[in-house]
């Protein structure tokens, strides 16, 4: 089989041709109470050819009523049942067949494309049943495209979306969506939150035209397309000479602006806007503060039904933070804290899963939570930036799983982050999650081939949170290739070992960074580009850590008490997070006894060697893997270890000339 299949990723039905059965001979689609032409109807029953097509090499007849159905026939009816939650399913058997029953039409798609991943997987037609509605209401990627084609911290070519300042919309951007789709992703923002250059033009005549063709095709499919707002808009493109969210010549400039939008984009879904960070301009700039640029913003595309998702991620880069109290951690929850309850209904903050930046491991936002009167959603990256590049193996549904498993204690029940950011906790219709998102031109659309479990993963476990990492890992498997149960089961078990290896051979127990500057890629101890100001790791002869207690940057306290009680103590403090909140002693005896130096040297030894496993029990699927997988696989294994031996030589050989504490099993320490 050749490497164009893999356009498909899990949607390749002519690959498992031959390999899933059907039961029945015969199948007849009935549609009942959903209208025949609307677009997403349309899309199903194109998708149902497609797939039974493909995977039987069958046609599928579709019925207008019952009676034109005889009796040899199995039956898939797609029925409209008003007493559905919005965008869910049931599937249930009946005497002729099966009924998919949805209250609306992407509840009848997240349907379809259930029995077709069931299929897919060696289920029997007549024993799929199923009643799902999505856990969240929002289920967004976010793409950092950048309209010359680039994409930043994108490691799978560059962007389907754009080249040249110019769009691309072709059949490749049709299976995006239908991918998408089947997943259960409903929100795409298209462009990079740094909007600059002709993104800021996205919202002008130059690119209407484009974007409105683009929110159509993704309304085939059930998703809303967003766009990335320049705060800067009225005056880069109005010629205004500021853009104080206060100013009543901003205001109505933005006001003409969103009118002029929803003219011609009427099926944009809203925009997402980063301010006051990282050199983007925002309402700092002229003493306002975060809730009034984004009020003025929701205030103004409200008459047209849009959100305006408003990042959290604001910090400022070129703080001085010698004084040990000073602390970038802090800064999303002193900035956004005080504001809570004043954001408009059509506001929804988001915010990235720890206080930091996307590292392997930290502590989860105590803004999440934190806010009780906001409407809040979580943001997370599967493009690998500091999770190895989509080079090095890292399934992450374990982490995001451990995100939407913490507990906040924001509330008597339903308090953990799952709970918080699908509006379960304080009743907000806006909640959700979204990822920045792994992919690019690559034919495999991921780079690693093996990344493309974070891709299907995100969009799963965002419709359903209470599906675990396992299940997530075994569909995509079981739908991706064509393995022997014993290689499935092994596969399944690389993808949930590995985020756990890629930490212990960078920065565990929560210390993060480490990381070479501005690249994000391969060891650099004592770099980070905002380290005009010293490490991050604040290493010294004695001990390595950030001390964030009360005697510290009291980041700790910016948790409810249960939590802030046992982050600010080292001996009740989760183990995986103690150099995040303690400056420790290389001495310090740890849990099973060892000591911290110890812990960092084997952890190093140990993830360096279980990357080598992983490239191992790889090389043992080779007769069931397409040859071109197969090899492009090894490849990055390969340079995956080789990235795994510096980590663990940089940071072992560090930490040793820093402490001259030898290690106690005698390995060589470069
Ligand atoms: C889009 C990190 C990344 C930046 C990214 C930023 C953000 O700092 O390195 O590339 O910018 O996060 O999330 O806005």
């Amino acid at each position: 089989m050749n490497n164009t299949s893999w356009t498909q990723l899990w949607l390749d039905y002519e690959k498992k041709r031959g390999k899933v059965s059907l039961d029945k001979d015969n199948i007849a689609v009935l549609i009942d109470g959903f209208t025949e032409n609307n677009r997403i109807i349309k899309s199903i029953k194109n998708e149902l050819l497609k797939a039974f097509k493909g995977l039987y090499g069958k046609e599928i007849l579709f019925a207008e009523k019952e009676s034109s159905i005889d009796e040899s026939t199995y039956r898939i009816a797609i029925t409209k049942s008003e007493n559905m939650a919005s965008e869910g399913y049931l599937i249930d058997a009946e005497d002729k067949g099966i009924v998919i029953n949805a209250s609306d039409e992407n509840g009848a798609l997240y349907g379809v494309f259930h029995v077709i991943r069931e299929l897919m997987r060696g289920t029997k037609l007549r024993e799929i049943k199923a009643e799902c509605k999505p856990s969240n209401p929002l289920r967004m990627m976010n793409h950092w495209d950048n309209m010359d084609g680039s994409i930043e911290r994108g490691y799978s070519g560059r962007s389907f979306f754009f080249e040249n300042d110019n769009f691309y919309i072709n059949d490749r951007t049709r299976d995006y969506a239908r991918m998408m789709a089947s997943t259960g992703i409903n929100g795409i923002v298209i462009n990079n939150v740094n909007v600059k250059d002709a993104a800021t033009d996205l919202i002008t005549d130059r690119y209407f035209f484009r974007v409105a063709e683009l929110s159509e095709l993704f309304a085939d499919y059930g998703i809303k397309l967003y766009l990335s707002l320049n705060f800067a808009s009225p005056i880069e493109l109005g010629g205004l000479k500021v853009c104080d969210p206060l100013d009543e010549e901003v205001i109505k400039w933005w006001d003409e602006k969103f009118a002029e939008v929803y003219k011609n984009v009427p099926l944009l879904g809203g925009f997402l806007v980063k301010a006051d960070s990282e050199g983007r301009p925002g309402p700092f700039t002229y003493g306002r503060n975060q809730a009034d640029g984004a009020n003025m913003l929701g205030k103004a595309i409200a008459p047209y039904g849009g959100i305006i998702i408003w990042r959290c991620f604001v910090y400022n880069c070129t703080q001085d933070w010698r004084d040990r109290k000073t602390d970038r951690a802090r800064a999303g929850y002193d900035y956004f804290k005080g504001l809570d309850g004043e954001f408009l209904d059509n506001v929804i903050l988001q915010i990235k899963n720890g206080p930091m930046d996307f590292q392997i491991r930290e502590p989860v936002s105590p803004l999440i939570g934190g806010l009780t009167k906001t409407n809040q959603m979580l943001e997370v990256q599967i493009a690998q930036e500091y999770t190895g590049h989509q080079i090095d193996l890292c399934y992450l549904m374990p982490m995001f799983k451990e995100v939407l498993d913490f507990k906040t204690y924001c509330s008597k029940d339903k308090d953990t982050v799952a709970d918080v950011v699908s509006g379960r906790t304080f009743g907000n219709k806006l909640a959700g999650m979204a990822a920045v998102i792994n992919t690019g031109d690559d034919t495999n659309w991921t780079g690693n081939y093996l990344a493309a479990a974070n891709l299907y993963g995100f969009g799963r476990l965002a419709y359903n949170t209470e599906l675990s990492s396992e299940e997530i890992a075994r569909e995509w498997v079981q739908m991706t290739f064509n393995l022997i149960e014993d290689e499935t089961d092994k596969l399944v078990s690389m993808l949930l070992n590995s985020r756990g290896i890629y930490e212990k051979y960078t920065s565990p127990l929560g210390i993060g960074w480490m990381v070479t500057p501005h690249d994000h890629y391969g060891p650099s101890v004592d770099g980070y580009e905002y380290s005009r100001w010293g490490t991050y790791h604040r290493a010294d002869h004695l001990g390595i850590g950030v001390d964030r207690t009360d005697k510290g940057t009291d980041y700790a306290h910016q948790y409810y008490p249960e939590n802030a009680e046992s982050y600010n103590d080292p001996d009740k403090c989760p183990e995986e997070l103690l150099l995040f909140f303690h400056h420790i002693a290389y001495d310090r005896k740890l849990g099973d006894g060892r000591t911290l130096i110890q812990y960092i040297y084997d952890s190093h030894f140990e993830g360096e060697a279980e990357a080598e496993e992983l490239y191992e029990t790889w090389k043992g699927m080779e007769a069931h893997v397409e040859p071109e997988v197969f090899a492009s696989v090894c490849h990055r294994f390969e340079m995956q270890i080789a990235n795994a031996k510096e980590w663990r030589d940089q940071v072992n050989s560090y930490f040793y000339r820093k402490s001259g504490i030898p290690d106690e099993k005698g390995r060589e320490i470069f």
